[in-house]
């Protein structure tokens, strides 16, 4: 395995610099984690390892412990048979969603990292019935991959099951902004090979979506050959079958470096306004016309919003679902404030997608 192959690029070099000449560190890359264990692929090979004392004594939250996709520098043993965790190297995008975490009466907002260092992310719906697409699902995704600084894809999966694949399509459309939309069927390897523009080496792509709409299925396609499971249903399946309950990090031989993700259901965005605003385009070019800068929306004077909607130029479906993701993540961070010992804040986001080398 080539650090290539894994992804490794002069972002990543440069954030490993000053590491490297502490004796004897290797770059490595998460591919799996639970409950502090790691799975790690490196030059070297694979390796399970864990956090070092001094990274957990440095490490004051969640988000700042390694996740699936993140570089680290790591120590191995002169038996070379284990590995150790002793750096997190600066991330390129992070995804991330609200945990929450209860501690007596107050519950508190956290930051849940569930993927970094992703450059593309295939938000997948399935046109096989009700549950498997949802426009205010593909919202709140777009919204997540904004903010991570990945670029979006959509992906509408299960065609074969759809009777009138057009209208998904425009529907999707309706909610995309200026992200791509590609209609497939995975099962019968229909339509992916447009996809292969995404999956080449040095780049890493996410799955996103709910279980059961084909993810593993697409990855397995791309692959050539049966990397995941498929057909695994839910979490609660107690006849024996697996699912996936984490995500995983994948090389494909073809190229490229692919996270699979396990059900997320019902995420809870852990965004800044900005994000939400690039999933709400059209909203926000209105909105800038309101007479206050600071309108809500909900009945001020000279509200250009409510004329708009008025006009049917926006559905109110769609407002609302702008309403509900500002609240989100407005009430997030009120949270965040009330349970807050922090004494630095760093930005949520890492770095400006505009700053971020082209491939
Ligand atoms: N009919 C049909 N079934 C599909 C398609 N893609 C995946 N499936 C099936 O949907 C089920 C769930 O797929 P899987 O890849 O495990 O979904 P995941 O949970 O999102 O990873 C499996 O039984 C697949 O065979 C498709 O395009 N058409
Ligand atoms: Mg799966
Ligand atoms: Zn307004």
């Amino acid at each position: 395995m080539t650090l290539e192959s894994l992804g490794w690029s002069d972002f990543f070099r440069q954030g490993f610099k000053s590491k490297a000449l502490e004796a004897g560190l290797v770059p490595a890359r998460i591919s799996r984690n639970s409950k502090h264990v790691y799975h790690i692929f490196c030059a070297e090979g694979k390796f399970v390892a864990r956090v070092s004392g001094s990274f957990r004594h440095r490490a004051n939250e969640a988000s700042e412990y390694p996740a699936v996709g993140d570089w680290v520098a790591v120590k191995i043993s002169p038996d070379g048979l284990e590995a150790e965790i002793r750096e997190l190297l600066p991330r390129e995008t992070v995804f991330s969603r609200q945990g929450v975490s209860a501690s007596g009466t107050e519950s508190k907002s956290f930051q849940q990292v569930v993927a970094c260092n992703v450059n593309v992310a295939l938000i997948v719906s399935a046109l096989d019935g009700s549950r498997g697409f949802n426009k205010r699902r593909l919202e709140r995704y777009l919204t997540l991959t904004r903010q991570s600084g990945a670029d979006p894809v959509i992906i509408l999966n299960k065609i074969d099951l759809c009777e009138d694949v057009e209208e998904k399509i425009n529907e999707a459309r309706s909610v995309a902004a200026d992200a791509p939309i590609y209609a497939i069927n995975a099962l019968e390897n229909n339509g992916l090979e447009p996809l292969r523009q995404y999956m080449s080496e040095g780049s890493t792509i996410v799955m996103l979506g709910p279980s059961g709409i084909g993810k593993s299925t697409i990855i397995n396609q791309m692959a050539g050959e049966t990397l995941m499971k498929t057909g695994e249903v839910r979490e609660v399946d107690l006849r024996g079958r697996h699912t996936t309950t984490w995500s995983e990090l994948l090389v494909l031989s073809s190229g490229g470096v692919v996270i699979d993700t396990p059900g997320l259901r019902d995420v809870q965005l852990w965004s800044e306004e900005l994000a939400i605003g690039e999933t709400f385009k059209e909203i926000m070019e209105i909105s800038e016309s309101c007479r206050f800068r600071d309108c809500s929306h909900s009945g001020e004077p000279g509200c250009e919003v409510a004329v708009a909607l008025e006009e049917g130029k926006i559905s109110e479906d769609r407002l609302a679902s702008y309403k509900k993701q500002k609240k989100e993540v407005s009430d997030s961070s009120r949270r965040r404030e009330l349970g807050e010992k922090r004494k630095h804040v760093r930005p949520l986001r890492p770095r400006r997608k505009a700053q971020r080398k082209k491939r």
